[in-house]
């Protein structure tokens, strides 16, 4: 392609809104541009990254037997309604009337279109098992849009479901999609776990998220030092033995603690430590007000609280909810004397604990010598906290270091979430009416774009893998007055499309600073510039990712070109 025909807007300012570095440079670079908060046009440069990373997952796709559909974004809202996500989703899902007022959600994601799709179609486990996929725009009412195109409101999804007669079938292309998902993300040259992570509000049980090692990253992922484990900061299980100290159990007694709110104000005060406080938080599962414990020096896990007490939602009660159940606030919480109808759980460390500090459920007093079972029942114990860096991995191998990530893809096994509420059942080989078992499998595309960008890229622009960048060679006459110059770079530009590479010109009429500070900035992976030593055949070569130059005759540009690319 010649760059006088194409569309590649580089700017020489970097843009004052773009936070992160990748978002910056696909500004700068001209690979996409804001319509609005969160809502993206992808530029010539960067369609072609997005119609690379989309090659690759068709091709993993199909190697798994799962098979390309393209299904509405406009989504009649009767089917949200029967799985009932029409009203537990608030603002982020968008809505919209047709002419005649009907009501329709955009497609945030695609399990009612498609289960509805199949239960017209596939009445009998002779059809399944079926996995079908697609490439979509996905919209989502985001309420903080940022990063550019890592959370945006409008962006590119492949989404994936497959539908099952047993549960074996669905661990078969779970393991499938696993290990096609390693294989797309090892193509584009990633740095990616797949970590154990947490389903969210839609049930089913095993599931992973792909994340890529990012410092930008939203999440925190807990990975062994030593071992393949990973999971999600939130899932990551405490697998640790607590030795509870032989010291006789003392009786309570009140202490005054004015002012004293935090658990390192009042381990300091009472001349103790953290690990000697039981912190006493209450959460609404829920409808419900719960209590949940945990040694001083912890921190809650409310994902673990939310399994422990099989809530489908739950998150911190506020102080007034919880003046209300106490009579106290938040500082002087504690679980000797709670109304005995709410449900105390506690992290497994609590019951360690002998003699402890807790709040006295008065302003300003806390209790001494609270010992579990003695001074307060629990309901159940469980691992409740958040992992820690040095704690020991889950698997027994190695300790547990933590790492930022972005997650670019997300697989689940539903079982049948959807498929129940939505009646889509087959016939199974007993001739019974069986509701289908389900898995989903998302990758964020355009996501994966901006994942790349921060990856690939150094001080001068990016420096994209062939995998994915948007032209394999960028041939730059740096003086298209020169016949020599100008003639050569036609030659060779030319010579290497007939021969199948990916080739953009550099034909404008621009100075020479400026030809390379641009080709630097959009980072093809190969650079042949045709300057005064044309006249001699000889070309001067950068190797982008690598950073180096060589000088090649243009009689081998053809056979070294074929050397670098391996093809
Ligand atoms: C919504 C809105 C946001 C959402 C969802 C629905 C996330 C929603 C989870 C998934 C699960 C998988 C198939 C592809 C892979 C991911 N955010 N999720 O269901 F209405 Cl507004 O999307 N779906």
């Amino acid at each position: 392609m010649r760059q006088t025909l194409s569309f590649i807007p580089t700017l020489r300012e970097t843009p004052a809104d773009a936070e992160v570095k990748s978002h910056q440079l696909l500004l700068r670079a001209g690979f996409i541009r804001q319509n609005t908060s969160g809502i993206y046009s992808f530029l010539p440069l960067g369609k072609r990254v997005l119609h690379k990373v989309e090659r690759i997952i068709r091709e993993e796709m199909e190697a798994i037997n799962s098979v390309e559909v393209f299904m509405p974004a406009l989504q009649q809202a009767e089917l949200w309604q029967e799985t009932g996500r029409w009203y537990s989703y608030g603002d982020e899902l968008m809505r919209l009337k047709d002419r005649n007022d009907r009501e329709f959600a955009l497609g945030a994601t695609h399990e009612e279109i498609i289960t509805s799709l199949l239960r017209d179609e596939i009445k009998s486990y002779k059809k399944l098992p079926l996995t079908l996929y697609q490439i979509q725009s996905k919209f989502r009412d985001e309420k903080r849009p940022r990063f550019g195109l890592l959370r945006g409101r409008e962006f590119l999804m492949k989404d994936a479901y497959s539908f099952h007669a047993t549960t074996d079938s669905l661990d078969k292309t779970y393991d499938d999609m696993m290990q096609a998902y390693s294989n797309i993300f090892s193509r584009l040259g990633l740095n990616f776990r797949a970590v154990i992570a947490d389903s969210g509000a839609i049930g089913g049980k095993d599931n992973h998220e792909f994340m890529v090692l990012s410092e930008i990253g939203e999440d925190t992922i807990a990975y062994s030092d030593s071992s393949p484990y990973a999971a999600n900061i939130e899932m990551a299980a405490v697998q640790m033995e607590y030795t509870r100290p032989d010291e006789q159990a003392r009786p309570v007694e009140k202490v005054e603690t004015p002012g004293q709110k935090t658990i390192s104000q009042v381990a300091e005060f009472l001349e103790t430590t953290p690990e000697n406080c039981i912190k006493t938080l209450v959460f609404k599962a829920d409808e419900e007000l719960i209590v949940v414990l945990s040694r001083g020096d912890h921190e809650v896990n409310d994902v673990k609280a939310k399994h422990i007490s099989g809530a489908k939602l739950i998150e911190l009660a506020t102080p007034e909810e919880v003046r209300e159940l106490l009579s106290c606030d938040i500082g002087s919480i504690g679980p000797v004397g709670l109304p005995a109808d709410v449900r105390v759980f506690a992290d497994n460390a609590v019951q360690s604990i002998v003699n402890g500090i807790t709040g006295a459920n008065e302003d300003g007093v806390h209790l001494k010598n609270v010992t579990p079972g003695e001074d307060f029942a629990v309901e159940a114990y469980g691992d409740l906290r958040f992992i820690k860096e040095g704690d020991p991995s889950p698997d027994g191998k190695g300790t547990i270091q933590f790492a930022r990530g972005i997650e670019v893809g997300h697989i689940f096994k539903l079982g049948t979430t959807y498929s129940e509420p939505m009646k889509a059942t087959f016939l199974n080989d007993q001739g019974k009416a069986m509701p289908y078992i389900m898995g989903c499998y998302g990758i964020g595309v355009s996501r994966i774009v901006a994942a790349v960008a921060e990856e690939f890229q150094d001080d001068s622009g990016f420096t994209w893998p062939s995998a994915v960048a948007p032209y394999e060679i960028h041939v730059v006459p740096v003086n298209v007055k020169d016949d020599v110059q100008r003639e050569t770079g036609e030659e060779i530009y030319e010579q290497l499309k007939a021969q199948g590479f990916e080739v953009l010109l550099d034909d404008r009429k621009e100075r020479a600073g400026v030809k390379f500070a641009d080709a630097d900035l959009i980072g093809m992976p190969l650079r042949i510039t045709v300057g005064k030593k044309a006249a001699e055949g000889i070309l001067e070569v950068k190797m982008r990712e690598a950073n180096e130059t060589a000088e090649w005759h243009k009689d081998e540009v053809l056979e070294k070109a074929r050397e670098f690319f391996k093809k």
